[in-house]
């Protein structure tokens, strides 16, 4: 009899987690999770496992305060509080960002990112929740940056051994509306000093599974260094051309109540601006990671 045949329609990882994978390469549905509900080593355990094997992970139909969501998030480790979208002063939960699009308030362009790569030890993994989604667009487009390295022909691969880049917190953040209508110099200013640029390799090697993934993005990634500009901004394109083909993605169409949790450390994705006027909310919490190798 075929092995399809036999096989579940589910994929056990230890003994707790219903995973269904959603596409070739990466991504996959878990099944009966409450992920505002306190969980056991086991469990939190198997849901990183499952994090590491698939990249993307997405949990349906949850309700999640923001300190339910910051305390999920937690337990796979300590929380960045972004300088620019941190919520304000005086919020109870400033790991918590709040992304609210809607008509009084466009949604910007995006392109796609890995986020927080200006830091020395950017984000492991960010968690996103859809608290209100629109009808129609809005959709996330991802991409598996292990997938797009390992289909580089090897020549280019050499030529990429041992590069660094450097990564700029003022790359995306300069033209951003949340500082860039003047309303507040200082809070940019104090975020400008609080994070000069930072290198990190052009290929990264994951800690947990060993693969390599490529590390550039369009929102950070300044320069590859030791290259002529000429050369870089050249490289630095066809890389990200690369990563962007199809082969290489998957488009997650939103519902409410929506969680996707991204391995940060060899994926990339960018939000689709399309659903103005429609409103839009999300909430958001980032655990950081180690320095990448
Ligand atoms: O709103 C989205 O779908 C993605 C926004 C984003 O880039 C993020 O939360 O890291
Ligand atoms: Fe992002």
């Amino acid at each position: 009899m075929p092995k399809t045949i036999l096989a579940p329609r589910a994929e056990a990882v230890g003994t707790e987690l219903d995973i269904t994978p959603l596409n070739p390469t990466f991504v996959a549905e878990v099944h009966d999770i409450d992920l505002g509900a306190r969980h056991s080593t086991e469990t939190l355990a198997a849901i990183r496992a499952a994090l590491v094997k698939h990249k993307l992970l997405l949990f349906r139909d949850q309700v999640l305060t923001p300190r339910q969501q910051k305390d999920f998030a937690r337990n796979f480790g300590e929380l960045h509080v972004h300088p620019l979208l941190n919520n304000d002063e005086g919020n109870d939960n400033p790991e918590i960002i709040l992304l609210d699009y809607g008509p009084d308030r466009p949604p910007e362009r995006d392109e796609f990112h890995t986020d927080v790569t200006f830091i020395a030890t950017p984000p492991l993994g960010s968690i996103l929740y859809g608290v209100e989604i629109p009808e129609h667009g809005g959709d996330t487009l991802f991409a598996d940056l292990g997938a797009a390295y390992a289909a580089l022909s090897e020549p280019l691969k050499r030529a990429l051994e041992g590069l660094t880049a450097r990564h700029d917190f003022e790359r995306s953040f300069r033209t951003s509306p949340y500082y860039g209508d003047g309303s507040d110099p200082e809070k940019f200013a104090k975020a400008r000093r609080n994070n000069p640029p930072v290198s990190h390799p052009v290929v990264r090697t994951h800690p947990e599974t060993g693969e390599k993934g490529l590390f550039v993005n369009r929102a950070f990634t300044d320069t590859i260094e030791g290259l002529q500009r000429h050369e870089s901004d050249a490289l630095l394109e066809l890389l990200w051309r690369h990563a962007e083909q199809p082969q290489f993605g998957y488009r997650h169409r939103w519902r409410t109540g929506d969680v996707l949790f991204w391995d940060n450390r060899i994926t990339q994705h960018m939000v689709v601006a399309d659903y103005f006027p429609q409103r839009r909310r999300m909430h958001r919490a980032t655990i950081l990671g180690d320095r990448p190798v």
